[in-house]
């Protein structure tokens, strides 16, 4: 049997289309481990360069593991709704801001963005974003 033009145009199409999701998947994940690395090199020679206020100089927390915290945050971010409350008890749980470097650091690794540009880009409106700032002031 042998296939007509429009069959073999179709799986052309169908080809190259999962050949660029191939392409910017590796392209992705690339990107992510660039800045994974180089948080880790910023982390290694002791300097905590991420941005967000109230951390400067400070330095994290390794005894708290920020990993479920991480996909707290992440999960909280929905299609039509976001769960604002689930990211405000994971920062008042924090309770130190040697945490939030720790979690804002593990948040970068994870996603390769930092955290509160994250928030104000995808999750908080500009109420939220202050509410998510009050609470990492208070922060000890
Ligand atoms: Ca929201």
């Amino acid at each position: 049997m042998e296939l007509d033009k429009k069959t073999l145009i179709g799986l052309g199409v169908v080809i190259v289309l999962i050949i660029a999701v191939f392409a910017y998947l590796a392209y992705d994940k690339k990107k992510k481990a660039k800045a994974k690395a180089e948080i880790d090199a910023q982390i290694s020679s002791g300097q905590n360069t991420l941005s967000g206020q109230v951390t400067a100089g400070v330095k994290p927390d390794d005894s708290y593991d920020a990993t479920a915290d991480v996909q707290r945050i992440l999960n909280a971010k929905g299609y039509i709704n976001d769960d604002e409350e689930a990211i405000y008890d994971t920062i008042r749980k924090l309770g130190t801001r040697s945490r939030l470097v720790k979690l804002r650091t593990e948040f970068m690794r994870v996603e390769g963005k930092e955290l509160d540009a994250w928030l104000a880009s995808k999750v908080f409106n500009d109420s939220e974003m202050a509410t998510y700032n009050n609470l990492i002031q208070s922060l000890k």
